[in-house]
């Protein structure tokens, strides 16, 4: 009984551990300027770069739109990157959004849409 609770803590700690790495602990992060405009934007951009290959993390500042990534250097690089951004339907840096998927946003997501709170 002792053992399965110190694994389970073991567990646990680990998990809290792995969750509150920050950038820092990467050898490997980029910064791009996205076109995001509001929550959802963010909220969009992070999971769908989360689901990218070699994205370790990512996280978007929705007062400057640049988006902070952390990657495995191994599997993917900041071009690889920008494109999925631009295949999530924003621009990247300086790669221009697919036009599909950005036309796919909600409208107030959209490139025209004036800047809201959420
Ligand atoms: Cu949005």
């Amino acid at each position: 009984m002792k053992n399965i609770l110190f694994v389970f803590t073991a567990l646990l700690f680990f998990s809290f551990s792995s969750k509150a790495q920050s950038f820092a602990d990467y050898d490997d992060v980029v910064k791009i300027k996205t076109s995001a405009i509001c929550k959802m934007c963010k909220k969009r951009i992070e999971r769908d770069l989360s689901l990218t290959k070699g994205v370790e993390k990512a996280e978007l500042n929705l007062d400057d739109k640049v988006v902070t990534v952390a990657y495995n250097a191994k599997k993917t690089d900041p071009k690889a990157i920008k494109n999925a951004i631009s295949k999530i339907g924003y621009d990247a840096d300086d790669v221009v959004a697919d036009q599909k998927s950005h036309d796919r946003l909600p409208d107030c997501c959209q490139k025209t849409a004036v800047p809201h709170e959420d």
